[in-house]
């Protein structure tokens, strides 16, 4: 089998997969970005359909505005257990946050509110022991193990309700290899040891995959003598800070890990793609995990295995979901258009935190974006519509109406690192005339580069995305040619000049005014 990392590209950190009979379940951090938890499927590992949201709505979560990129919806955990499908994760920052986990027994359909567990920190995990108990692992300064002890009822209308009934001592099982930042375990029982595996080295360059066993739940546990067992820090490959990742034993018995990983726009390194989804091939020898495809502990950004002859049958084996189709599946990575003709958003769309239904309306003739007073820079709750770059060469082209542009109202198209960083090219009235500026700003520095007069109500506006440039053009229509407008450096968008956890987004926005967005599409080659 040959395949390329990412299989997730764009921002998709701290991947968790459980695999349930033929289909894998992978699910992703989103941080401040709403819907929360993609979730997506996959019958072969490398084929991955976005089929849901873990979090669609405010009863499961409300994300905090006070720290773009850094805080809100961290590192989940997915698991499968006797019909039950989890999810463990961290709010980050604001009054609402804490750990908790949510369930449901069908992954399509909506997840259940929020199960709240006492524990503070990051990372939380769960693993189903072979004798009933159920243990929760998390990072609070070093890597911890409790007992929780759930129960479940049935409703009136028969569907399951858990409970989170009493929580143990929080044992500190294994505070890593010496790396700073001990954080995302994962227990796991194989073949009658536990492991742990966990990140060391910080999210950055330095990132790896460490594991240890024990003989018992709490310890003491055993460091593997190859680790780390999984690092790109100091190598030559493209793909850099491996790490946080999750293990699964396909239906053939073929071992593979998800991890996060970064691909620099070049060097110095920095990125503006986010943390991506890499997948790795494990085998075990003498009772650990050697990851990569040369067994070098290595993630490839072209991986060709030779799996267990078995494993021929592996594309969708046998489908355990029967899941109705849903009418609004996305494929990472591909193409896309939006016309924007439903009621409903389509689930390759966020907005920041949890939506104002007054800031945004789906409309069968158009996304009507109702702009209030914040502006892009601004960090408060704006009208603001985006979707993930996956590429680093890509075209976007927004057609966008604005029929009364009051002075200072404006909307257009952005490259959207965060408030503080973004470029965009939009519609605005200033002076009493009808312009189109590009405008650029990097932390506190900005600037509009460029204004053209510009005296109609409808105008498509394209941005062009390569590792060197953002550009920006426009047209009166989609059969009217395209002006250049101007373009900024790519590199000033990245994680290293002033993001965090998250990568870029396209976004479409307005501000003082009401706009209409009437097509939206996102193009790779
Ligand atoms: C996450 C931590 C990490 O909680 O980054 O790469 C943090 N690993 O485990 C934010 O994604």
């Amino acid at each position: 089998m040959k395949y390329t990392n990412p299989i997730l590209p764009g921002f998709h950190p701290d991947p968790s997969i459980c695999r349930v009979g033929g289909d894998f379940y992978l699910v992703t951090s989103s941080f401040e970005y709403f819907p929360g938890l993609p979730l997506f499927h996959s019958t072969d590992l490398v084929h991955w359909e976005q089929i849901n949201h873990i979090l669609d709505r405010d009863s499961q979560f409300t994300l905090t505005t006070e720290a773009p990129n850094h805080f809100g919806i961290y590192a989940p955990t997915l698991r499968y257990h006797d019909g039950i499908y989890y999810c463990i994760v961290t709010n980050v920052g604001g009054p609402a946050g804490g750990n908790f986990f949510v369930y449901t027994t069908d992954p399509y359909s909506a997840w259940s509110d929020p199960v709240w567990l006492p524990f503070g920190g990051i990372d939380p995990s769960l693993f189903f022991d072979d004798d009933g108990k159920v243990y929760y692992s998390g990072t609070d300064k070093n890597i911890f193990i409790s007992e929780l002890v759930l129960s479940r009822s049935t409703t009136a209308d028969g569907s399951v309700q858990l409970h989170c009934d009493h929580v143990g001592e929080q044992v500190y099982a294994w505070d890593g290899s010496g790396g700073n930042n001990p954080e995302g375990p994962h227990l796991y029982k194989i073949n009658g040891m536990y492991y742990l595996m966990i990140a060391e080295g910080g999210t950055e360059y330095c990132h790896m995959v460490t594991i240890a066993r024990s003989q018992s739940v709490y310890g003491p546990y055993e460091p593997c003598p190859h680790n780390p067992v999984l690092t790109n820090r100091s190598t030559d490959l493209p793909i850099k800070a491996v790490g946080h990742a999750d293990l699964v034993e396909d239906q053939n018995g073929n071992w593979w890990a998800v991890c996060l990983g970064i691909r620099p726009l070049g060097y110095p390194f920095r990125h503006n793609l986010g943390r991506e989804t890499m997948l790795v091939p494990v085998v075990w020898q003498q009772g650990w995990p050697v990851m990569g495809m040369n067994h070098d502990g290595h993630v490839d950004a072209e991986i060709e295995v030779w799996l267990q002859a078995k494993t021929a049958q592996l594309p969708g084996a046998q489908t355990t979901s029967g899941a109705p189709a849903k009418n609004s599946r996305y494929i990472p990575g591909s193409s896309y258009t939006d016309s924007f003709n439903t009621t409903s958003m389509h689930p390759s769309w966020n907005t920041i935190y949890n939506p104002d239904k007054a800031l945004y309306e789906f409309t069968q003739n158009g996304l009507i974006l109702h702009g209030n007073e914040n502006a892009l820079s601004s960090q408060e709750k704006k009208s603001l519509v985006c979707r993930r770059q996956e590429h680093f060469d890509f075209t976007a082209r927004l057609t966008l109406c604005i029929k009364n542009l009051p002075e200072n109202g404006e909307a257009g198209l952005a490259i959207y690192m965060n408030n503080q960083h973004h470029y965009e090219l939009a519609m605005i009235r200033h002076n009493q005339k009808r312009c189109l500026i590009i405008r650029r700003q990097i932390g506190s520095l900005w600037a509009v580069e460029n204004t053209i007069e510009y005296d109609s109500d409808t105008v498509l506006l394209q941005l062009t995305g390569s590792r060197e440039r953002y550009s920006f053009a426009y047209s009166a229509s989609e059969s009217a040619p395209l002006v250049t407008v101007g373009s900024g450096e790519t590199q000033y968008l990245t994680t290293e000049a002033g993001g965090c956890f998250t990568g870029n987004y396209i976004a479409l926005y307005a501000a003082n005014t009401d706009a209409i967005c009437k097509k939206f599409v996102y193009e790779v080659e």
